[in-house]
């Protein structure tokens, strides 16, 4: 089987459904080793790629393993993603480093869009996305995952945008970048535990069918930018945004007080929500995961002709 592109390695059964027009998901690995605590990780990417499966796609989870991009895991893969001691957060500026050095690193949004995009897989899976952190008028924090959406013709489904960040300027960049927002089946933009943010829709869709209707006609447009489908958390799930707004202030607080920034202040802040809360906040970031899951194969499915 050829590899739609020289510098990547696809396990077989991706490689066989790229080239039949069968329905893939692409999922990102730094959920895995810098999101979510060891072993609950490994369970969570496992059951992520069964309920692909169980869709009607199939999974490709996305890293880089002794310096090789990697579109599709063994189960030893994502053990050694989800507990390894050296594995580096991969975004696309330091995809050349480790690929040169021949180290294992686990993929941010932007460098998973990228990867998969180079292979050909239209649809991405994922919980949060990143964002214009608070502060970045001094900092100028905004994550590489927004240039990425600007550029790079791949969906993101995902819960929203975590409250860690400003959801306000990160909506404000996405337009500036001409990324389309799409909220499934609410008028609000989610905010990942809670399914209200303060800030409306940008776009509102109902449903696979809808949303993939707006991929072909980007696609057909010519197009070059991703697309956000922000898909709230399902209602048993969810935080309340005032309970979990308390514990992200504190997050933050800890964060400053530890002088802690840069790549770095997103694993903080993931690691430290879940301390705070007992474990609540995995919980549901888990069952957010599981019905991006649901609804990013309905997607992929619908784009493929239904099959
Ligand atoms: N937000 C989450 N969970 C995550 C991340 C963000 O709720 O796991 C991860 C994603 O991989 C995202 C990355 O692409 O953090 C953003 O990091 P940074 O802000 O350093 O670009
Ligand atoms: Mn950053």
């Amino acid at each position: 089987m050829n590899s739609p592109h020289p510098s990547l390695q696809l396990t077989e059964e991706v490689a066989d459904a790229l080239a039949s027009g069968a329905p893939v998901v692409a999922l990102e690995s730094t959920i895995i080793s810098h999101g979510m605590p060891y072993p609950r990780n490994v369970e969570m990417a496992t059951e992520v790629e069964g309920i692909v499966r169980a869709n009607g796609a199939v999974p490709a989870t996305i890293a880089v393993l002794d310096g090789r991009p990697r579109i599709g895991l063994s189960p030893d893969d994502l053990e050694l993603l989800a507990s390894h001691p050296d594995v580096t957060k991969v975004s696309v500026r330091d995809l050349p480093y480790v690929v040169a050095r021949g180290t294992h690193g686990a993929t941010t949004v932007a460098a998973t869009m990228r990867l998969a995009a180079l292979a050909g897989v239209k649809v991405f899976v994922t919980g949060g996305l990143g964002g214009v952190h608070r502060g970045a008028q001094e900092t100028f924090d905004v994550s590489a995952d927004l240039t990425e959406l600007g550029g790079t013709p791949v969906a993101v489904v995902c819960a929203g945008v975590k409250s860690i960040l400003d959801i306000g300027l990160t909506l404000e960049t996405l337009e500036t970048l001409g990324v389309p927002v799409l909220v499934d089946g609410s008028d609000e933009f989610p905010s990942f535990y809670s399914r209200s943010s303060g800030f409306g829709a940008p776009m509102r869709v109902d449903g696979a069918d809808e949303i993939a209707a707006v991929v072909r006609a980007q696609h057909d447009l010519g197009l070059k930018a991703g697309i956000v489908v922000a898909h709230p958390i399902p209602v048993e799930d969810e935080i309340p945004a005032d309970e979990i707004g308390a514990v992200i202030t504190q997050a933050l607080a800890d964060m400053d007080e530890r002088g802690i920034h840069g790549k770095d202040a997103t694993p903080y802040l993931l690691g430290r929500i879940v301390e705070l809360t007992d474990g609540a906040s995995l919980t549901a970031n888990i069952a957010l995961v599981r019905a991006n899951a649901r609804l990013g194969s309905a997607i992929a499915v619908a784009l493929s002709g239904g099959r």
